[in-house]
């Protein structure tokens, strides 16, 4: 089989590049013996086209062989080009642009380091159920396969596979609409998740005739087609609905990622049943609404007889369905669109499979005024706790220690999200994810983006800049110290791009807190420890950001109000008690315990 040809050197002019294709010898592909006069087009230009043809148009992503003049001529094509300065930051930015989007988001990386430092952030995205396309060049084929030591050389596609829902190599121009129509279908239908395209280098410069090129494009019909639930399934869970004395229904992050925002508000309100949203399904009714139970959570969770699931699946997070968390007997409803989810930690007893728009619009059709609302007395066991629990809570939001601690600088943040509800917020870190979790209400769907399934630091100013660049909106980034560390870089990629983001870094002296200290007394300081007192706000004033100290409440908020105001990049370093703060956040208990006693 003939190698395909180099191109005469592609111009940055258009898509069309003219001028005879002499030395075209391939016989396999006969649109490829082009005409001498007939217009050409390449590889680059074609990648553009089959994205642009099927409405991406952001690529996430960072430059170099061989995928610099991919970056040039996407731009020179109208698409919109954010460079980082770390592959995990773009490809972290892509699947939160998938998430926000239903689109697949992209990311574009150079081989070998550059596509492995994309593979976090496309394995993250896919154990996130977010559809993202990691698009990686890679070096030549035959040395690769041979092992013969070529630049950047590794074999991609064998190492993306297991960490995504797809992987493909396209070979030959000619192949580039197919391969970009079956990632994209691979990202966004039936659960979503992470896809990897490898584009060989070769593959950019091989010509072809422009208008076979034209015809080789597909527009993908229906990406992610509907999958309708079984009648006789939607029946079995509204009966057990029906039946339920305790009834609890619980919001994932694949309900909001569904975009079915009324039909899922109607569900909660119609049956009356109250509802706990997971992390990133926060807002998809507002946290403020009467039948949250967030407030109640371990009341709800212990005591619930019947519970239905949402897109959100009963993994760690939902310490697997059983043990002490979830109290007495109960049942569940899963409404998901992975059959294989169901079962997968304890018995399900209605699954409801299907995408939740048309499952959640089913199950609506069979609620009519005879069907029965929660008993009283469970509901008011509920209001009684939460209320209780939200009297305590405002208690404490209230005290205005020095220096501040989580809750003091929280109680800043939760009026500013309350005043800016289509702010964007992102969040990580341990305390400063899980107080900013139980605190911040979220009153609109989709606004909350975290570290998610995995729990993982470092998607911060990838998540920031997507959000910024999806939507438009001001983006508030709540960071613990050490969690900013991990994409901290992208601020010069903030400020590069003007974006409205106010970055607050919760800054507590090291990973949990700063109180450790070095038990041997040697100057090394204490695994968890940082440099103390340092001033982040310094290094977003290098790029020509905003940067405030802020060591107080008020000081605090006139930073932030002002940041959401002006939509200038702003970094603010709070400064928070090094002891606030408890090992790992909420989940301590998950750190294992020395066996050997001293
Ligand atoms: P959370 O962390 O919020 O609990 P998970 O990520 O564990 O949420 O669960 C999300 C679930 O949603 C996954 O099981 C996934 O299959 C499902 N899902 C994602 N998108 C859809 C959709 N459009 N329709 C139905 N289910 C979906
Ligand atoms: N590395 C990665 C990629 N993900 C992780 N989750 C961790 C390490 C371990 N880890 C956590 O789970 S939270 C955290 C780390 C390092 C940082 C906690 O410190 P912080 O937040 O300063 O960000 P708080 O508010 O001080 O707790």
């Amino acid at each position: 089989m003939g190698k395909m040809n180099e191109a005469p050197a592609p111009t940055a002019t258009g898509n069309l590049i003219d001028g005879p294709n002499t030395q075209n010898d391939d016989t396999r592909h006969p649109s490829m013996t082009t005409d001498a006069q007939a217009p050409t087009t390449d590889g680059f230009h074609l990648v553009i086209d089959a994205l642009k043809l099927n409405g991406i148009t952001n690529i996430y992503g960072l430059p170099g062989i061989p995928i610099t003049d991919l970056t040039r001529k996407a731009q020179a094509e109208g698409m919109r080009v954010i460079s980082f300065r770390h592959e995990q930051n773009a490809g972290n930015a892509a699947a939160i642009a998938g998430f926000i989007t239903q689109k697949p988001g992209v990311c574009l990386t150079v081989s070998a380091p550059g596509f492995l430092n994309g593979l976090t952030a496309l394995a993250n995205a896919t154990t996130n159920c977010f559809p993202m396309i990691l698009i990686s060049g890679s070096s030549e084929r035959e040395i690769v396969d041979l092992q013969q030591g070529d630049y950047e050389e590794m074999d991609q596609l064998a190492i993306a596979k297991p960490l995504c829902k797809a992987a493909f190599r396209v070979l030959h121009a000619e192949d580039i609409g197919v391969g970009v129509a079956r990632a994209i279908r691979s990202a966004v239908s039936g659960r979503p998740g992470g896809v990897y395209l490898d584009l060989p280098a070769k593959l950019f410069s091989q010509s072809m005739d422009a208008e076979a090129g034209r015809k080789s494009l597909i527009k993908v019909v229906d990406p992610a087609p509907r999958q309708i639930p079984a009648p006789d399934a939607v029946k079995r869970a509204l009966d057990l609905l029906k039946g339920a004395k305790r009834p609890l229904i619980l919001l994932g992050k694949g309900a909001a990622y569904a975009q079915a925002d009324a039909d899922i508000r109607a569900l909660v309100e119609k049956t009356g049943i109250p509802y706990l949203p997971m992390s990133m399904a926060k807002g998809l009714l507002p946290d403020t609404h009467p039948q949250s139970a967030a407030a109640a959570r371990s009341y709800v969770l212990a005591e619930a007889d019947v519970v239905m699931l949402v897109g959100a699946r009963l993994n760690w997070l939902l310490s697997h369905g059983k043990g002490k968390t979830w109290g007495g007997p109960k049942q569940f409803i899963q409404v998901d669109i992975s059959p294989t989810e169901i079962d997968s930690n304890v018995a399900i007893a209605a699954p409801v499979i299907g995408d939740i728009g048309s499952c959640v619009s089913a199950l609506l059709a069979g609620i009519d005024g005879s069907f029965p609302k929660p008993p009283a007395d469970w509901t008011g066991a509920i209001g009684e706790r939460r209320d209780k629990n939200l009297t305590k809570m405002a208690e404490t939001l209230a005290k205005n220690p020095s220096p501040m601690n989580f809750h003091s600088a929280l109680n800043v943040v939760r009026d500013i999200v309350k005043a800016n509800p289509d702010a964007m917020l992102v969040n990580e870190g341990a305390n400063a994810l899980d107080f900013t979790r139980s605190i911040v209400d979220m009153y609109k769907p989709r606004k909350r983006l975290d570290v998610g399934t995995w729990g993982i630091m470092g998607i911060g100013m990838g998540f920031a800049v997507a959000a910024a660049i999806e939507t438009d909106l001001p983006v508030i980034a709540i960071e613990g110290d050490s969690a900013f560390g991990f994409s901290g870089m992208e601020v010069e990629t903030i400020c590069r791009y003007n974006l409205p983001v106010c970055v607050v870094i919760f800054n507590n002296n090291g990973v949990y807190g700063g109180k450790d200290v070095n038990p041997t007394g040697h100057s090394d300081a204490a695994p968890t420890v940082f440099v103390k007192g340092a001033r982040y706000d310094k290094l977003i004033e290098a790029f020509g950001g905003v940067g405030v100290h802020a060591e107080t409440p008020a000081e605090l908020r006139r930073a932030m109000e002002e940041a959401v105001r002006s939509r200038k990049p702003t970094l603010i370093n709070a400064v928070i008690d090094e002891g606030a703060g408890t090992e790992s956040g909420r989940i301590t208990s998950l750190n294992p315990q020395a066996a050997k006693k001293k």
